[in-house]
């Protein structure tokens, strides 16, 4: 299926033209249909001869219902221009077309509809020169009229051109589902309807609801009025929800997959339009089918730091954009470049910033976002939208900056051993405390050799060994493979025998599989990261191939995790992780 939302000024024949592709009645109001006027959405759907299914999402076309359209484009990336030939290109037109251009819409096509009252040709010729100058850029158009029902079957091949060159949608992103409209049903409860852009949805899911407290879990799915048991992107879709109250779930809202989004009440944008400083204080920001009063902050000549009045779950790359209502203006798009941005309370941080956000354009970056948060969680960077990679570490850091806590672990473990020479180590406490760090995991993970970790302590354990030994067990791995464990005849070659090596071990040096197969220590650990990472269960050749390594020792060190209870082997020889790293 594909959704188109239909664009253009009142009256020029948008929702006749709906009704006259599908059959069905997009205005589904008393009020609208006796008023002949298009207040709220409307939807409708046909299948084109090729068998392609195509939903409308019908917008009003008066300037006093521009909030109501919004809502109906910003969820869909198509569009359905509409001009009537005998009135030719008009205010809404314009507004209508500058809102697709703010939310970077690229794909539709344009329909001169009344075409048996005036010839076509001026309203076409206009209206593709306005769209030419835009996000949508040179797109197919079509003159008809469905009161004599000429162009019809063109404008249907033409749309069937159009959906077939749209990309791909992304059935495997996590779903936001901007809820446009809701109802009881009676026996039923609560339906809320939307139009789903990315991600796929069953009977049984459970999401995140924004505005409420609890998730909520999916009852039952219809996609144009038929119950499914799945839907997928793109779609028209109205969702069963079980225990929500329908006042609560009104448009703006939007049911999410858990974990995948932040509701953020502060962002900062890049606005494509009105120079930044000619913004109101006060402005209106519509994103998918939301709309909120935004508090607005210029930081350059087009970045501004954002205040919504609601939070509403963004993510960095998401277009929105930007109107004055009292102007009816749509004073330009955004695209979120931030969604957690710093505070500005340090003298020129807001110049500094404004520095910052010139070099950031809404792609997702991890390294970047390493640079600038020096240490994030994982889970964080997943709402952000940025992808942490397969390290399923909780922590991520700044290269340059964890290399910088290391040393500085380092220095204190060192200058503590210096002031209590009797006491074993400093705790994992104070040394978070000390280092400034949120989390006592990340001292742990900081340890390595020839620091040690023991008993929630850590101390230069290996202060006790003699420097030779120290330096042989230091030459004997290679610090970019930590997996690579040494062959016993290089153990010999560097002096390691039986002795040796039982002293580095109880020194917390290494770890010994077996008599000869040896790692540094924490190698245990770091594996474990790696093979929480993996699809499970796993193979032991899979755990050989992720931790890059050999037999001789992926055995042993899958045998080492099974004893210490944090992987099980199952019947088939394949493992799980039973406790994630912490
Ligand atoms: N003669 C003629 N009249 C048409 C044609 N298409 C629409 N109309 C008439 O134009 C008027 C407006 O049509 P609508 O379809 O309601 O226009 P709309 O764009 O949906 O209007 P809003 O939703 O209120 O913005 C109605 O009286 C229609 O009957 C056409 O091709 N030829
Ligand atoms: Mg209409």
């Amino acid at each position: 299926m594909h959704v188109l939302a239909t664009a253009g000024h009142v009256d020029h024949g948008k929702s006749t033209l709906v009704r006259a592709l599908t059959g069905m009645e997009p205005d589904r109001w008393a009020e609208e249909r006796r008023r002949g006027m298009t207040i709220d959405l409307g939807f409708a759907w046909t299948t084109l001869a090729g068998g392609t299914t195509l939903a409308f999402v019908d917008v009003p076309g008066h300037e006093r219902f521009v909030p109501n359209m919004l809502a109906g484009i910003g969820p869909v990336p198509v569009a359905m221009i509409v001009v009537a030939a005998d009135e030719g290109w008009m205010p809404q037109s314009a507004e209508h077309l500058a809102a697709l251009h703010a939310l970077g819409v690229r794909h539709g096509l344009l329909v001169v509809t009344r075409s048996d009252l005036a010839d076509p040709g001026p309203a076409r010729a206009q209206a593709l020169r306005e769209i030419a100058a835009t996000s949508l850029g040179d797109v197919d158009s079509v003159c008809v009229s469905p009161v004599t029902g000429a162009g019809l079957d063109e404008l249907r091949s033409a749309l069937g051109r159009l959906v077939a060159g749209l990309p791909a949608p992304a059935t495997g992103a996590p779903v936001r589902l901007w809820i446009d409209r809701s109802f009881t049903i009676k026996g039923a409860g609560t339906v809320v309807t939307g139009t789903l852009g990315a991600g796929r949805l069953r009977p049984g899911d459970e999401l995140e609801l924004t505005g409420a407290d609890r998730p909520v879990r999916v009852r039952g799915l219809q996609s144009l009025g038929v119950a499914v048991d799945e839907v997928t992107a793109p779609a028209r879709v109205a969702v069963n929800l079980r225990g929500v109250d329908k006042d609560a779930v009104g448009r703006g809202r939007a049911l999410l997959t858990p974990g995948r989004f932040v509701l953020t009440d502060l962002i900062d944008v890049r606005v494509h339009g009105d120079p930044v400083a000619d913004l109101p204080a006060t402005i209106t920001l519509h994103a998918g089918s939301a709309a909120v009063a935004v508090h607005v902050r210029p930081l350059g000549a087009d970045t501004a730091r954002l205040r919504l009045r609601t939070p509403l779950p963004l993510r960095i790359g998401d277009r929105a954009l930007l109107r004055d209502p009292g102007r009816h203006h749509v004073a330009g798009g955004v695209t979120v470049l931030d969604v957690v941005p710093p505070g500005l309370t340090r003298r020129g941080a807001a110049a500094a910033r404004a520095t910052e956000l010139t070099t950031m354009d809404g792609q997702p970056d991890l390294a970047g976002e390493l640079r600038r948060r020096r240490l994030v969680r994982r889970d964080d960077l997943t709402r952000m939208g940025v992808d942490p990679g397969r390290d399923a570490a909780p922590w991520l850091a700044d290269p340059a900056h964890w290399a910088q806590l290391r040393e500085r672990l380092a220095a204190e473990v060192g200058k503590h051993a210096a002031a209590h020479p009797l006491e074993h180590g400093v705790p994992v406490e104070a040394l978070r405390h000390l280092l400034g760090l949120p989390d006592r995991a990340l001292v742990e993970a900081l340890v390595e050799p020839p620091l040690t970790l023991r008993e929630g302590r850590v101390s230069a354990g290996t202060s006790a060994l003699p420097a030779e030994l120290v330096a042989a067990i230091g030459s004997a791995f290679d610090a970019g493979r930590p997996f690579a464990a040494p062959e016993a005849n290089r153990l010999t070659e560097l002096g390691l025998g039986v002795r040796q090596l039982g002293a580095a071990t109880r020194a917390g040096l290494i770890v010994r599989l077996t008599g000869t197969v040896i790692l540094p220590a924490g190698a245990p650990e770091q594996a474990v990261r790696t093979l929480a990472g993996l699809p499970q269960p796993f193979t032991t050749s899979e755990a050989r191939q992720a931790l890059g390594t050999t037999r001789r020792v992926v055995l042993p060190l899958l045998e080492h995790l099974d004893s210490a209870g944090v992987t099980r082997r199952l019947s088939d020889d394949r493992r799980v992780v039973v406790t994630p790293p912490s």
